[in-house]
């Protein structure tokens, strides 16, 4: 049977790299810290009970995002340690070689829980990509990379993230996965499993109604769109406090970039300035 290969959290960049080249997916065990997840968990804990279903609109979207799934954003405002994950040095060397040659600077897309609890249904499969043009004018680039970590343990009863190896070397976008090829990321809690933007996976149906936490952080290519509106979910105050690489990877910083193969920018002025200025 397909499987999600499993490495230890002292692996180095270079075999997260080799592995995620190979399979377009791994887990790394033991990725957080047993005190960082406990602090974690219980400064979104809140939140999470306060969260209201939302009515997404579409049936479609109310399908993919779920009739039993709590999803909340924002998770730099809401958890003061979330800022050690987003600039996690593993996750950003891990940027570092799958994103940052297809734009100079990534930044941080959205961070999200996604709790899924009793009841809930498989959600489709997909990949993360196919939601910037850009993925169908150049499918063979990577836009967007995902990490989730296990905010509670990960079964294949509670909604495990199902995941199909390989098939972010499909070159056919239509392609669908068969029974044999869907594996689901079975985890610890403070585990991370990590997906490129071409990997075909989904969140599982949830039988056993023991409540499966994620902890999302994604990168996305910087003259990209971001998904989540970061602007909305903090203030320049809260970035004052941020360290430097922080408010980069947040969007409060001007992107530019150029060298012999690509160019873009300047994205995201202030008063035809760096943002930058502001924190001076
Ligand atoms: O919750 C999960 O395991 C995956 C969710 C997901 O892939 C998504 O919402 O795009
Ligand atoms: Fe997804």
């Amino acid at each position: 049977m397909v499987q999600v290969a499993h490495l230890p959290s002292g692996i180095t960049v270079a075999d997260i790299i080799e592995i995620v080249e190979r399979d377009g997916v791994v887990i790394i065990d033991d990725f957080v810290s047993s005190s960082w997840l406990a602090e974690f968990n219980s400064s979104v804990q809140a939140p999470i009970e306060d969260y209201q279903p939302y009515d997404y609109g579409e049936p479609e979207a109310m399908e993919f995002l779920g009739h039993q799934t709590v999803r909340l954003n924002g998770l730099i405002s809401k958890s003061s340690n979330y800022i050690e994950l987003m600039s996690d040095e593993r996750l950003l060397g891990v940027m570092d070689h799958f994103l940052a040659p297809n734009c100079g600077q990534y930044r941080l897309n959205s961070s999200e829980i996604i709790e899924i609890h009793g009841g809930e249904t498989a959600q489709e499969l997909h990949f993360d990509d196919m939601i910037w043009p850009a993925h169908y004018w150049a499918p063979d680039r990577l836009l967007q990379f995902n990490v989730m970590v296990a905010g509670t343990d990960f079964t294949a009863e509670n909604g495990a993230t199902q995941v199909v190896p390989g098939s972010h070397l499909w070159d056919d976008p239509e392609r669908v996965a068969t029974p044999e090829e869907i594996t689901q990321a079975v985890m610890k809690a403070g585990s991370a499993v990590l997906i490129p933007g071409k990997t075909v996976h989904g969140g599982g149906a949830n039988t056993s109604g023991d409540r499966r936490r994620a902890i999302v952080t994604s990168y996305v290519l910087g003259w990209l769109r971001t998904q989540e509106n970061h602007f909305l979910h903090t203030n320049l105050e809260q970035a004052r406090e941020w360290p430097e690489r922080v408010r980069q990877l947040m969007g409060y910083d001007l992107y530019s970039h150029y060298d012999e193969n690509m160019g873009a920018g300047p994205l995201g002025y202030y008063e035809y300035r760096s943002p930058a200025v502001l924190f001076e």
